[in-house]
C-alpha cells in the first residue's frame, strides 16, 4: 500500500532528531534543523496542517559522561544547554511548535505509559546477559563508559554503537575487548538481569513498514539488511542513576535506555504543543494514535487504511537503526502510528574534511551569529550545498562565493533591479497584465515547489527561487525596459510588471529556506501581512500599485572577513593538535586500515608508474575541482584531468613533477578525454614527486 501523495487532509508532524544537551551546536548540528523547518513551512505552504516539534536528549550518558567531567550534576547541566538550544534554534530561524525536553513531566508520563503498554501487550521480558563492569571504579559501565572493537566490522566503538565503523547499533556485552572510558582499565563482563523489548514480535510488521516507508534512499535500504536475519532483543534498561525509572516496583534500581524516551518526546512534545493551542488547533491524537483492533497487530494488514497523521522525521545519517527498526516497533507495540517518511541527511564536513570538535575543526552556531551573518544565508547555503543525503562541505570560502554569487548577485540584484526601476517610474507595480511567457514560468516554480514537496527534495526547496530569479536577471536584459521607457512606454510597463511579479512569486517561494528575507521582500512589495499566510497561488496575484523605494535584500561578504574567519580555524586546528596525545591517537584512526589481501610482484609489474612534469594547467570552467593538465611523461605528452582545483594555485602547477599511473583506463570528465592519473595522497591532494632527478618516463619499480 502507497502513501497518498501530501498534502493530505491529515494532521503532519514534522521532527527533528533532540539534539543531546551536551554540548554547544556546530553547524554539523545545524543541518538537520534547517532542513526540518524549511521542510515545515513548505509543507504549510502547500496547504497541510503540520506541527514541527522537537526537544533536548537529556538522559542516557552523552550527557552524564559529558556532565561528571565538568564536575555537574546530570540534571543542572542538561537543563543549561537545553536553555541554550531554545534560544539558538529561533537566532536560525528554526522555529519549532513546540520545544521540550525528554527529562520533563510529558515525557516522563508518556514513556512510562509505552512501556506499560508493551508490559500489557507481552513484548517485554527478562533476561541475565553480561554487562561490563570496571571494579576499580566499582561501577557498571553502560554505554558510553565502554569502548572496545564492534563485533561487526572491526572498527573501534562505543559499547552501544560502532560511531566511527558501520553505524551499527551494538547491545550491551556486543562491544569486544572492552575498556573502560572511566579508568581505562580492562573491563570485565558480569552477569546481570534486564528488561528486554523482543522486536522478533515485530519482524513481520517491519518488513512491511519499510515497504510503505518513504524518504531519503539509505534511511529505507539500510534498515532493510538489519532486520535480514532474526531480530535480536532489545535491552531497553540501563544501569544509571540519570533517566527516567522502569515503571513499576520490579526494577527500582534500573532507568529506561536513553533511546527509549528520546524519540518519545517526539510524541510528548507534539502533546505539549495541543497542550498550547487546543485540539481544535492540533490535536496530537489524531496525528499520533490509531484506533481499534489494529493498533496492537504485530503485522501488517493490507485491508487496513490509516486515518492517523503524517509523520516525517528528519535525522543524522547515524541513527537510522533507531528510527527505521526500533522506533517503528515501540510505536506498534504501544498502539501508535507509524512514521510515514524518514529522512536522513548526510554528513557535514568543513574544508573537505570531516568535522571534529575534538580537532577543532568546526565552526560553530554562536561563531557565525557573533559575525554578523544573517542566519537566513547559512540555511541557503546549508540546504542547497547538495542533496539531502549527501554529505556537504562547509567552508568560508565557499560560503562567500555562494552568497555573493547566488544571492547578492543573483537574487538580490533581480529584485532590487525590478522593484526600483517598478518604483522610480510607475510609484510601485505598473497598470499592466504580466506576460504569458513570465506567467506561465512562475506556474513551472509553483509546480517544481510542489513536486518537491511530494518528494521530500529540501535541496530543491531551497533553491527554486534563487532559480527563478536567475530567469528574472535574463528576461529583464534580454528586454532592455531602460531602453524601452521612452519610445516603448506599453512595451516597457509590461517587463517592469512581469519583473514585479516575479518579485512576489520569488518572496512566496524563498519563504521555506529564507524566512526572514522572504518578509523583507514581501514588505518592500507593500504587500499586507506576512509572507507567511498565503497559499502559493498567490504568487500570481497582482502586487500592490504603489510601494517605497526597495532596499538591497543581500550585502557581500567581503574578502577581508573571509581570510579572518580562515586564519581562526586554521589556528584552532593547529591548537588542538599541538594539545595533548589524544589527537595523535585520533588521527591514527582517521587511517582507512590496510588492506588484508597482498598483491604478487607480477600484479604490481602490470601497474605503469611514471616519472613527469606537469607542463601546462588550466581549471575546467564548471567543474568545482577540476583541472586539465598536461603531463610530460618523456614518451609522450598526456592530457590529464585531476581533482586538485581546490587545493593547488593552478598557475603553481606547471614545472611541477609527478608521478603518474600511465596505464589507467581512459575517462572523460566534462568533455575533456583523461589519459592517467596523477598520484597525491590524502585529502588535501598532496602531490607525489621524485627526492632526486630520475629521467622524465622512467618507471617506478
Ligand atoms: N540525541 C542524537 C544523535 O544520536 C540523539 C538523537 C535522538 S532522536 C530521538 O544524533
Ligand atoms: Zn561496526
Amino acid at each position: 500500500m502507497s502513501h497518498e501523495q501530501l498534502p493530505t487532509e491529515q494532521p503532519a508532524v514534522v521532527t527533528c532528531g533532540l539534539p543531546y544537551a551536551n554540548g554547544n551546536l556546530h553547524v554539523g548540528h545545524l543541518r538537520s534543523y534547517v532542513a526540518g523547518d524549511l521542510f515545515s513551512r513548505a509543507l504549510r505552504r502547500v496547504g497541510q496542517q503540520t506541527a514541527f516539534v522537537c526537544g533536548s536528549d537529556m538522559h542516557g550518558t552523552p550527557v552524564a559522561v559529558n556532565a561528571a567531567e565538568e564536575g555537574v550534576e546530570p540534571r543542572e547541566f542538561a537543563l543549561e544547554y537545553h536553555e541554550q538550544y531554545k534560544e539558538r534554534f529561533p537566532q536560525f530561524n528554526v522555529e519549532f511548535d513546540n520545544y521540550g525536553h525528554t527529562d520533563d513531566e510529558t515525557n516522563t508520563e508518556l514513556t512510562q505509559e509505552f512501556v506499560q503498554s508493551w508490559i500489557e501487550n507481552d513484548h517485554i521480558h527478562e533476561k541475565e546477559i553480561q554487562v561490563a563492569y570496571d571494579p576499580d571504579a566499582d561501577q557498571w559501565l553502560p554505554d558510553r563508559y565502554v569502548e572496545g572493537t564492534c563485533p561487526y566490522c572491526g572498527e573501534k566503538a562505543r559499547g552501544d554503537e560502532c560511531d566511527e565503523g558501520c553505524q551499527r547499533h551494538l547491545e550491551p556485552g556486543e562491544v569486544e575487548d572492552p575498556t573502560s572510558t572511566l579508568t581505562g582499565n580492562p573491563a570485565e563482563y558480569r552477569t546481570r538481569e534486564h528488561k528486554f523489548l523482543r522486536l522478533s514480535d515485530f519482524q513481520e510488521y517491519l518488513q512491511g513498514f519499510l515497504d510503505r516507508l518513504e524518504g531519503t534512499e539509505r534511511a529505507q535500504s539500510q534498515p532493510r539488511e538489519w532486520i535480514e536475519g532474526e531480530l535480536e532483543d532489545l535491552c531497553i534498561t540501563r544501569d544509571m542513576d540519570w533517566g527516567i525509572d522502569y515503571p513499576g516496583d520490579d526494577q527500582k534500581d534500573l532507568v529506561l535506555y536513553v533511546w527509549v524516551d528520546a524519540p518519545i518526546e517526539y510524541v510528548s512534545s507534539t502533546k505539549q504543543y495541543t497542550d498550547n493551542v487546543g485540539a481544535d488547533v492540533f490535536d496530537w491524537e489524531q496525528a499520533w494514535k490509531i484506533d481499534g483492533e489494529q493498533a496492537h497487530g504485530t503485522h501488517w494488514d493490507d485491508e487496513w487504511s490509516g486515518t492517523s497523521g503524517e509523520i516525517i522525521h528528519l535525522i543524522g545519517p547515524d541513527i537510522i537503526q533507531h528510527h527505521c527498526v526500533f522506533w517503528p516497533a515501540m510505536l506498534r507495540g504501544a498502539g501508535y502510528n507509524e512514521p510515514r517518511a524518514v529522512l536522513a541527511t548526510g554528513f557535514v564536513g568543513i574544508d573537505g574534511k570531516s568535522l571534529s570538535t575534538s580537532r577543532g575543526r568546526a565552526v560553530w552556531a554562536s561563531e557565525y551569529l557573533d559575525e554578523g551573518f544573517h542566519p537566513d544565508l547559512f540555511r541557503y547555503y546549508t540546504a542547497t550545498g547538495s542533496g539531502l543525503e549527501n554529505d556537504v562541505d562547509f567552508s568560508w570560502d565557499r560560503f562567500q562565493q555562494r552568497v555573493n554569487g547566488e544571492l547578492v548577485g543573483n537574487l538580490g540584484n533581480f529584485c532590487y533591479r525590478g522593484l526600483l526601476f517598478a518604483q522610480r517610474n510607475y510609484d510601485g507595480t505598473p497598470d499592466a497584465d504580466p506576460s504569458e511567457e513570465v506567467t506561465e514560468r512562475i506556474e513551472d516554480a509553483i509546480e517544481t515547489f510542489e513536486m518537491a514537496v511530494a518528494e521530500y527534495d529540501v535541496r530543491t526547496l531551497g533553491q527554486v527561487a534563487v532559480d527563478l530569479a536567475d530567469f528574472g536577471n535574463e528576461y529583464i536584459q534580454q528586454n532592455e525596459p531602460w531602453n524601452l521607457v521612452d519610445d516603448e512606454p506599453e512595451e516597457a510597463a509590461q517587463v517592469i510588471r512581469d519583473c514585479v511579479q516575479l518579485a512576489k512569486a520569488c518572496a512566496l517561494l524563498m519563504q521555506p529556506v529564507m524566512p526572514e528575507k522572504a518578509e523583507d521582500l514581501w514588505a518592500q512589495l507593500g504587500e499586507d501581512g506576512s509572507v507567511h499566510d498565503p497559499e502559493l497561488s498567490a504568487a500570481l496575484e497582482t502586487p500592490p500599485a504603489e510601494f517605497d523605494e526597495p532596499d538591497e535584500l543581500f550585502t557581500q561578504v567581503e574578502d577581508e572577513t573571509i581570510e579572518a574567519l580562515n586564519e581562526k580555524l586554521r589556528e584552532r586546528v593547529s591548537e588542538s593538535a599541538d594539545d595533548g596525545d589524544d589527537d595523535d591517537e585520533e588521527d591514527e584512526v582517521d587511517l582507512p586500515a590496510l588492506e588484508a589481501d597482498r598483491i604478487s610482484f607480477e600484479q604490481f609489474q602490470d601497474i605503469d608508474i611514471r616519472v613527469g612534469e606537469i607542463t601546462a594547467a588550466e581549471p575546467i570552467d564548471g567543474a568545482d575541482e577540476l583541472v586539465r593538465l598536461e603531463v610530460d611523461i618523456g614518451l609522450e605528452q598526456r592530457q590529464v584531468v585531476a581533482g586538485l582545483k581546490q587545493l593547488h594555485d593552478t598557475d603553481d602547477l606547471p614545472g611541477t613533477r609527478v608521478v603518474l599511473l600511465a596505464n589507467m583506463e581512459q575517462a572523460e570528465l566534462f568533455g575533456y578525454e583523461s589519459n592517467g592519473m596523477v598520484l597525491a595522497a590524502g585529502e588535501e591532494a598532496d602531490l607525489l614527486t621524485t627526492h632526486e632527478d630520475a629521467a622524465l618516463g622512467t618507471k617506478i619499480r
